[in-house]
């Protein structure tokens, strides 16, 4: 399941924190997504001069799980990007799980986390 499809089916429970435009259109909640990756990608750049690499050892620190970020991790990473609410970034960190954690152990490895760069 993809970004799109995990916050399309729970539409009615984040409506009501998100902004009007988030829960209109799939095109909308897709632009949310791309919006997502702007900000992150401009967090990177700012404070880890575009190094992707040192972004992730900076943050998987934090869960101190085997090398890989955890929801802590996550929830930091969205928090320095000025992504979504204290109240919406638990949906986002749900989301990116279902998105990038392939082996389902609830972290994400360098190798799950790189796949972002590609997008
Ligand atoms: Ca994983």
């Amino acid at each position: 399941m993809d970004l799109c499809s995990y916050f399309t089916g729970r539409q009615e429970i984040i409506s009501q924190f998100l902004s009007p435009e988030f829960n209109q259109e799939e095109s909308a909640i897709g632009a949310e997504e791309e919006e997502l990756k702007t900000k992150v990608k401009k967090l990177v750049g700012d404070k880890f001069e575009g190094n992707w690499r040192r972004a992730f050892d900076h943050y998987q620190k934090i869960d101190d799980q085997k090398a890989k970020m955890g929801r802590n991790a996550l929830d930091q990473l969205l928090k320095d990007a000025d992504v979504g609410s204290f109240m919406t970034r638990g949906l986002w960190v749900d989301g990116i799980l279902k998105e990038l954690d392939q082996d389902k152990d609830g972290l994400i490895s360098w190798d799950e986390f790189e796949v972002i760069l590609d997008g």
